[in-house]
């Protein structure tokens, strides 16, 4: 029977027969022994053909292939010091199944050469161990909603209007009309939420982000999440408690993974709830106190964003954000109608902002407002101006990047590397 080579990576399997398959990841001649490791999506082994030991055809071939041949492979474990994970087989039988001659990526080769070849890439132990803890994220997300009582739905991809503001919406011919990408699905989650009251979406957005940062990308995953009845605080508390439960679960499923990444692990189990709460007004005397130069009424950039959450400790809400930067949905407080009743969510050691989100104006003269403030068209908005129509309620909701969590949690250096095939500003393919 083959077995995962995770699997047999265990005393119980000394000095038994097993069988693996997988591709060759190393490959090395030493007289009459051929070393070779060999990787499967689980972890690697090195396996050693000594010539005389298996049929001559079989070395000879072996000796001709390059990396990344897929191979059968029979023969005996034993333990092994020197090989990579502290075992060894000793091959009696090979079969190459699809040889691999040249293959292009070789030690040393640069970023874009390797994302030219994300194809190719996405082979690599890195990331295997990223995509395995993108994995884990995605899956605990859905535990998540689903325990908690939100219903999962799905919202329209080309759309009409803009939700984050007209500066970086994608426009796409529609037979013979105009539509966008979406941006968001927090309209469409609004309007579910009338039948469903909590629901939520993980689908791809869609932002002509002009600028180049270690965080931004042209199509980025984002779940969403929407509740009837929720105000800021509310929906603040779900999220800081699904925040710690995908990290508890990437920290018990992967941590082979964030080994191999070398994350700091402590870092991310001293993550607890409730998270910090700063309003806006103390977030700006908060970096200027840290040489941040930032006034009030300015929105973070990419580098302050950096420069502030360096100093974090945790993941923090900014709260009271000035009604001037941000959009239009968001509930004037009543308290203090400048500001609004919103949260960002900045993840701590440089990261930034992974989730925005806040409560929602339910009133129908209060939006009408702000849409006038923003020089919103009303005719492209009827529907999403129907909601404070038909019995309205308060509610709040949030979004969170995917790929920024991702880059967040395994501790990567540029968010590219959080995604299988990134999309920015220069790149389309693979
Ligand atoms: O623009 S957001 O801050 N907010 C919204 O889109 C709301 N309509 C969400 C909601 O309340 N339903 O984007 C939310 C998050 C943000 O915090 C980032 O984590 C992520 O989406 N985001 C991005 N990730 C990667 N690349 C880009 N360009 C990007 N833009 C936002």
């Amino acid at each position: 029977m083959v077995l995962a080579i995770e699997k047999i990576l265990n005393d119980e399997y000394l000095g038994r027969r097993v069988s693996i398959r997988g591709w060759i990841y190393r490959k090395r001649r030493v007289g009459k022994l051929i070393f070779l490791v060999v990787r499967d999506s689980t972890d690697i082994i090195q396996c050693v053909m000594e010539k005389n030991k298996i049929p001559a055809e079989d070395f000879k071939l072996l000796d001709k292939v390059g990396v990344e041949s897929s191979v059968t492979l029979e023969g005996t474990l034993r333990k092994d010091d020197r090989a990579p994970t502290g075992y060894e087989i000793e091959a009696e039988r090979i079969k190459i199944i699809g040889p691999s001659y040249n293959f292009p990526i070789t030690r040393d080769k640069s970023d874009d050469f390797l994302l030219d070849n994300r194809h190719l890439w996405v082979r690599s132990r890195e990331m295997n161990a990223i995509l395995k803890i993108r994995h884990t994220v995605f899956g605990a997300l859905h535990e998540y909603f689903r325990e908690k009582g939100y219903y999962e739905s799905q919202a329209p991809m080309f759309v009409t209007g803009a939700v984050e503001g007209g500066a970086t919406l994608f426009e796409v011919p529609y037979f013979g009309k105009k539509a966008y990408l979406t941006q968001s699905s927090q309209f469409y989650l609004e309007t579910l939420i009338f039948s469903l009251e909590k629901v939520y979406t993980v689908a791809p957005s869609f932002r002509a982000e002009k600028s180049r940062t270690r965080r931004h990308l042209t199509e980025y995953w984002h779940a969403e999440a929407e509740a009837a009845w929720y105000h800021n605080e509310d929906m603040m508390q779900d999220e800081e408690e699904m925040i710690v439960y995908i990290i508890q679960r990437v920290l018990e499923d992967r941590k082979k993974e964030l080994e191999f990444l070398k994350r700091d692990r402590e870092f991310l189990e001293s993550i607890e709830k409730p998270f910090k709460k700063m309003r806006y007004e103390e977030l700006i005397k908060f970096a200027q106190d840290h040489g941040v130069e930032i006034h009030y009424g300015d929105d973070l950039g990419a580098d302050e964003e950096t420069a502030i959450t360096k100093h974090f400790d945790g993941p923090v809400f900014i709260t009271h954000y000035p009604r001037k930067i941000k959009p239009f949905y968001h509930r004037p407080d009543p308290e203090n109608p400048k500001v609004v009743l919103c949260h960002d969510l900045l993840a701590p050691e440089g990261y930034g902002e992974i989730i925005g989100g806040g409560e929602r104006i339910y009133k129908l003269e209060v939006l009408l407002e702000r849409m006038e403030e923003n020089g919103l068209n009303p005719e492209n908005y009827y529907w999403y101006m129907d909601l404070r129509k038909y019995g309205s309620v308060p509610h709040s909701g949030f979004g969170l990047g995917m790929d920024r969590f991702v880059w967040w949690i395994a501790g990567l250096t540029h968010i590219k590397y959080a995604i299988p095939y990134p999309r920015t500003i220069r790149r389309t393919r693979p």
